[in-house]
Order: structure tokens, then sequence, then C-alpha cells
């Protein structure tokens, strides 16, 4: 896959994209990763303007269309793949594990990134989906547009094992992960559960697959409206949901 970014930060990608799993993967030749810098496409003079003040008054600036246009048309063409233009903004649709795997399916994804108080509304025609990562302001979008980077690098195939994942993936499809231990077994007086140690390869799956439900319940409940439950797995999840609300009526 390429990637490329449209930013007035190049340099801050550089780092991350070059370590860890995304390095491997660069070095292997499965992500090809490309930073420009929106100022190459400013509006001419000293300056090189990309922002200006918002029309009706108010706080801050905003960034102009005309560098963001002349940036998505350039970078474009620099590769003959036709790129997903993704805006990356809080009022995006939200990015979950099923957008990024359809977006790990292209071939091409071009990521645009505004600052200060946003994008001229006029910007949103070029892109062809504008992402979220969290109803959560942050400065910019290109914190954004690294965990979209990361999200999706990991299921290329050949980069982290992101082909082999699927068998244990649909076991706890749209649940939070069960437990992990590793050495030792007795740390500070917690003891990894017994049942790991057994060798009892179907009770362990039936514990991991019981704790993945369990947490699900207490932490993220809306996630089990979605979730494909027997009906003893329904009986589990609203145990653990009684619990929380017994601990709630004690104050705890
Ligand atoms: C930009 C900013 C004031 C945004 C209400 C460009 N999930 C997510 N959180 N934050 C962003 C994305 C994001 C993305 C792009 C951005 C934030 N800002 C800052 C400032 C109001 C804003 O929108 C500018």
């Amino acid at each position: 896959m390429r990637v490329d970014v449209v930013t007035i930060f190049p340099e801050v990608f550089d780092q991350v994209l070059s370590s860890s799993m995304l390095g491997i993967a660069r070095g292997k030749g499965l992500l090809e990763f490309c930073a420009h810098d929106l100022r190459d496409w400013a509006i001419p003079g000293v300056h090189r303007q990309v922002d200006d003040a918002p029309y009706g008054g108010g706080p801050g600036m905003v960034m102009r269309p005309e560098p963001f246009r002349a940036a998505v048309r350039a970078v474009s063409a620099l590769d003959a793949r036709e790129p997903v233009v993704v805006l990356m903004t809080p009022q995006g649709v939200p990015l979950t594990q099923r957008l990024v795997e359809r977006l790990a399916t292209s071939e091409r994804m071009l990521l645009l990134c505004g600052r200060y108080e946003g994008v001229d509304e006029r910007v949103r025609g070029l892109a062809d989906i504008e992402v979220s990562i969290g109803d959560y302001v942050l400065s910019g979008g290109e914190l954004p547009a690294m965990v979209l980077i990361d999200a999706v690098a990991r299921l290329l195939p050949g980069v982290l094992g992101g082909e082999d994942s699927t068998a244990e993936e649909s076991f706890s499809w749209g649940l939070l992960e069960y437990p992990h231990y590793t050495r030792p077994a007795s740390f500070e007086g917690e003891d990894v559960p017994e049942v790991l140690l057994s060798g009892d390869h179907a009770r362990i799956r039936r514990w991991r697959r019981e704790q993945a439900i369990r947490r699900t319940a207490r932490s993220r409940p809306d996630l089990l409206l979605g979730a494909d439950l027997t009906l003893d797995e329904r009986a589990i999840a609203d145990d653990e949901r009684s619990r929380a609300t017994s601990r709630d009526k004690e104050g705890l």
C-alpha cells in the first residue's frame, strides 16, 4: 500500500513511521509512505500562507481550500493508483476496526491533515471520507493520521502476521480481549489462573470466552448489543452487569 500525507508538519511523521512495526513494513516494501508539506502549495507571498480569518468573524484561523486542492491534484499524480482521500477531522465518521479493515484493502490512501480551528468547508469536497479517531479535540489531524496509518499497516499481508490472526479474532469478534499472562506463574502474590496451566485446551477456550464476555459487560456494555452470544453467554453478561449494579448501589 502507498500512503501519502498532506500536512504543515511533515517532519513529525518521519520519526514515528520509521520506528518499530511501521519501519519494518516499509523496509519490506509492504508500505510506501510519503509526507508532503502543504506550504509547497501555499498562496504565493512571503508568508506562504495556508490559513486565513473566518468569514462571519470569531476566534482563530481556518485553512484555505486552494493549497489543499493543489496538493491533492499534485500528490495524486505521483502514482498511477487512485488514492482513497481521507480528511482527518473531529466531525468525521468514527474510526472502527471495521473501517480500518476496509481501508486496508485499498492500494493507496491520501490523508489530509488540518490545523488551527480546522479547514474551510470546501476542503471536505476533496475527500472521499472524513474520519474521526474519537470524541475529543486534538490540535490537528497529524496524530489522527498516524493512528490510522498504524491501525491499517498492521493488517497489511506480511506485516505482523497480518493474516493468521483471523481464527482467534472471529472467536472473540465484537468483544474485548481476554486476560493474558506470561511468566512468572506467581508475581507478588498474584497467581496465573490455574486453568491456563492445566493443558486442557477446551477448558482454556471456555474460560477465555467467559472472561472476554465479563470484561466487555463491565467496561463496554455497548459492545454487547452487536456481539454474537449464546443464551448461556447472555446469562454470563447479565451476571456481570448485576455485579456492576450491586457495586454501584454500594457506592463503589
Ligand atoms: C483538525 C480543532 C478547534 C478542531 C471541533 C484540524 N478525532 C479528532 N480529534 N481532533 C481531531 C480529530 C482533529 C483533526 C483535524 C483538528 C482536530 N483541529 C483542531 C480546533 C475545533 C476543532 O473542531 C484542526
